[in-house]
């Protein structure tokens, strides 16, 4: 697999065993919230306090987890192969502290906020930055209250430009860890299928898309990467 040209797509998943919940497993995320209440501009909108300590908690939460083998072997993969994409629906830093280098976040990151006045991004993660008040910007002149850094339901991801440009050119489509319920990723298989790629899902259940994909390794990414990712560089 040295010289294909290889696109992965990771979700919540493979953050799992760092201790990250993930949306729709059983003690998920979305068990104690509606997506709607915390993951929606018109639930920032309405209820701004519940969507901040809802992102608060998660941004805390950052500081005490560490990436598991399967982030890192992502990163030794990436380094080991000519033409590399990682895509991620995952909000947390797990794929860059394990070393990927290069990393779509497609729907957002944790650890920026985003002044809505100037649509501009800062890292704000120190302390006063992690308590249970809203946090002003520092890009305007009357500084304004910053929103979590996230792709909402209904708004836009990041990157898609990007992203479609890798799959259309992709021989290899790897999904690590996601349950194939939120489009536009759970499309991508689709795509990478329509251009004759090879696809390929290491997932611990079977997820909506699973039809998609040529072959599928069911199990927990932390165990099965590693070795999957050794047999993949032995691949002629
Ligand atoms: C858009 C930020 C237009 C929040 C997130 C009706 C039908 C179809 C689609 C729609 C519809 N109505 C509206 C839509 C579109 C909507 C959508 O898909 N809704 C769904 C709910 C029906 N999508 C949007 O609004 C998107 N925007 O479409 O804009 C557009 C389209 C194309 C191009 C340009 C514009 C925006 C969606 C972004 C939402 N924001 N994240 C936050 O993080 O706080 S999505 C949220 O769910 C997460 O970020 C995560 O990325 C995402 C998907 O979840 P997964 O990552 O898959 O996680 P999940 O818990 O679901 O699954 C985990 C999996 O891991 C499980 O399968 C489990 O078995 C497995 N697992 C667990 N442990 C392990 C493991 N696997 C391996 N090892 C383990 N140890």
């Amino acid at each position: 697999m040295q010289s294909k040209r290889v696109v992965v797509l990771t979700g919540a998943g493979i953050s799992a065993e760092s201790g990250i919940r993930t949306f729709r497993d059983n003690d998920g995320l979305w068990e104690e919230h509606r997506i709607e209440d915390v993951a929606t501009p018109e639930g920032w909108r309405e209820n701004p306090q519940l969507v901040w300590n809802f992102y608060q908690a998660r941004r805390r939460q950052m500081l005490e987890v560490e990436p598991n083998p399967a982030h890192f072997a992502l990163a030794e993969f990436e380094n080991a192969l000519q033409y590399f994409t990682l895509i991620t629906q995952n909000v947390d830093d797990l794929h860059e502290r394990a070393g990927s280098s290069k990393v779509l976040h497609m729907h957002g990151n944790l650890k920026t906020l985003r002044c809505e006045q100037s649509g501009r991004s800062e890292l704000r993660m120190s302390d006063e930055d992690l308590r249970p008040q809203f946090v002003k910007c520092t890009c305007c002149a009357e500084p304004s209250t910053l929103r979590p850094d996230i792709v909402w339901f209904g708004e836009t991801p990041i990157h898609m430009r990007e992203i479609y440009t890798a799959l259309e050119e992709c021989e290899v489509f790897i999904v690590i860890g996601s349950s194939g319920h939120v489009y536009p990723a759970s499309g991508m298989v689709n795509i990478a299928k329509m251009i004759g790629a090879r696809t390929i899902l290491v997932n611990l259940e079977e997820p909506l898309n699973a039809y998609d994909f040529d072959e599928i390794h069911y199990g927990k990414a932390g165990e099965l990467l590693p070795k999957l990712v050794q047999g993949w560089l032995n691949e002629s």
